[in-house]
């Protein structure tokens, strides 16, 4: 799916992310930027060893929940891997919707800064996590719609792993622009 608001184009897609093209991609980390699983795991293999020395050499005290860190991309199409760890679901009353709308925001802030013209996310913290992706893909899309208009980003990608994950995507981004016409 695909469609433009306020002059940035948004796309939903299943792919992995570390295959992506756009200047900055998100990396689903955790508080230590030291690597891990799942995503991160598959961004650190693939951009090879510069982006953990970058992190370690930048980020000693490694990175809060919600708060969002920048590094070059290695090996990567992509020039920075924003690294964000979003917050762990723990049933849902311990703010974890609030941390997860941080991450979102303050990825996209971060990419500004960095003067990225195009970003991707995975879907932050619905994997080894645990929160729920039903819950999870509103938050992404309306944290992101609140960060438009851009000064710099003109597409936005969100990159969803299984067919499942697209369609829940698919599924509440059309709510969003049919509840909008209304
Ligand atoms: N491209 C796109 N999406 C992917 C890829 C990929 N290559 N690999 C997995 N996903 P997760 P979290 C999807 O577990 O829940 C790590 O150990 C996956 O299917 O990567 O935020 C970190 O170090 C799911 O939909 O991230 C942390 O300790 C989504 O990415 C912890 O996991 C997020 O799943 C973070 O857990």
């Amino acid at each position: 799916m695909e469609v433009t608001i306020k002059s940035t184009k948004i796309l939903l897609i299943q792919s992995d992310i570390t295959l992506e093209e756009t200047d900055a991609i998100v990396n689903a980390a955790n508080t230590s930027l030291r690597g891990g699983g799942g995503v991160d795991g598959a961004i650190h293999r693939a951009g090879g060893p510069e982006i953990l020395e970058e992190c370690i050499a930048k980020y000693p005290q490694g990175c809060k929940t919600g708060e969002a860190k920048v590094t070059h991309g290695g090996l990567l199409k992509a020039m920075w891997v924003i690294h964000t760890p979003g917050p762990i679901w723990r049933g849902g009353d311990q703010n974890e919707s609030e941390l997860l709308k941080n991450s979102y925001r303050n990825s996209f802030q971060q990419a500004e800064f960095a003067g990225a013209t195009s970003i991707s996310y995975p879907s932050i913290s619905t994997g080894i996590y645990g929160f729920p992706i039903q819950k999870a893909a509103p938050i992404a899309i309306d944290t992101v719609l609140d960060c438009l208009p851009s000064n710099s980003i003109r597409e936005v990608h969100f990159v969803l792993f299984s067919k499942r994950d697209l369609t829940i995507y698919t599924e509440i981004l059309t709510q969003v622009l049919d509840s909008s016409l209304e």
